[in-house]
């Protein structure tokens, strides 16, 4: 029989579990992760990455739930970093494209032709531009913690081979929500038209536009060959880097160590993936061309008639980015 004091004995031990349990529940914390991109694309595979190696090295202290396809603002891709700035959103892993209205120094990235290859761009990210860009960032109340990247864009189009700026004339091309890109596809005589990822499908489904611009594999996960796009245009004119950020409070509110758990997750998710983005590429473009989209290379000359018609984008864009970070990423690019 158990007596009175072994019962309040036990009924002790299982009050102290209960509130051990309690202690460690307000431990564990989850935050929240916004993409534009799911898993099946590089973008979402570093979003996932991150929270895995987060789950393996904060001893489920901190758990990073990825929210993907815009959702956190209902898929309005450009509202993310105010988003992310206000508290709506924990995390992001984000587009320079899609944060560069509330940041213009990320339009150095899409610039027209300005990063020439990926060694120009690690340049970039690792040099002093790069320091630059993630000062921008925090100046705008967020805080960068590491790059990834979506790809160097490429042209598609259903209805021509394009080698030549007069090949776009009149051509309806859907464009990310940024003002540089309206600029670029202007200046180019092509007709863009702004809308978000979500509605971007569905507008060349039905031919509401007959061209986009997205890396290869966009262009490939998303069987942008399967809407009609059957003409694609290698001209990697620019590069769209991701930053992996967090809202101030949320970094704020973290101890030291969560802080450098983070930081160093996202590096490491980073840089896995940028790795990955570049080793797929060649992949994907046979498996493009496979599915029966021409493919077209630009020579040197037909090369430099896109940076010519583009010119004008640059004279109205360079000061709006500032001077002095286009002079740094000149510099980084140029540096032995
Ligand atoms: O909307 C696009 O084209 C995408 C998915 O590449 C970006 O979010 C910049």
């Amino acid at each position: 029989m158990p007596t009175s004091r072994s019962l309040g004995r036990f009924a002790a031990v299982l009050a102290g579990a209960a509130l051990l349990t309690s202690t460690l529940t307000a431990q564990a914390r989850e935050l929240s992760v916004s993409t534009v991109l799911p898993d099946a694309f590089p973008w979402g595979q570093a979003a996932q990455k991150w929270a895995d190696l987060v789950e393996e090295r904060s001893g489920g202290e901190l758990t990073l739930r990825v929210y993907p396809n815009a959702q956190l603002v209902s898929g309005d891709q450009t509202r993310e970093f105010s988003a992310m700035r206000s508290g709506l959103i924990d995390l992001a892993v984000g587009s320079t494209i899609n944060w560069s209205p509330q940041v213009p120094a990320l339009n150095l990235f899409s610039l027209p032709f300005f990063l020439p290859d990926t060694d120009a761009v690690d340049a970039v990210t690792g040099g002093e531009a790069g320091e630059m860009i993630f000062s921008a960032i925090e100046d705008k109340g967020v805080v960068p913690l590491a790059w990834g990247e979506n790809g160097f864009r490429q042209l598609s189009n259903s209805s021509t081979d394009i080698d030549a700026p007069s090949d776009l004339e009149g051509l309806k091309i859907r464009v990310v929500g940024s003002p540089l890109f309206q600029d670029t596809f202007t200046a180019l005589g092509a007709n863009p038209t702004q809308m978000s990822w979500a509605d971007a499908k569905p507008a060349l489904t039905t031919g509401a536009v007959d061209g986009q611009e997205n890396p290869l594999s966009v262009f490939d996960v998303a069987r942008i060959d399967q809407v009609g796009q059957s003409h694609l245009t290698l001209w990697n004119y620019m590069n769209d880097p991701l930053v992996f950020a967090s809202n101030r409070q949320v970094w704020d509110s973290l101890t030291e160590d969560q802080r450098a758990m983070l930081r160093e997750t996202a590096v490491e998710a980073g840089a896995w993936e940028i790795a990955k983005t570049r080793e797929e590429e060649a992949g994907r473009l046979a498996a493009i061309r496979e599915r029966g989209v021409t493919v077209t290379e630009l020579d040197d000359d037909q090369y430099q008639a896109f940076v010519e018609a583009t010119d004008s984008v640059h004279d109205e864009w360079v000061p709006r980015i500032g001077e002095e970070i286009v002079e740094a990423a000149r510099r980084d690019i140029d540096a032995p």
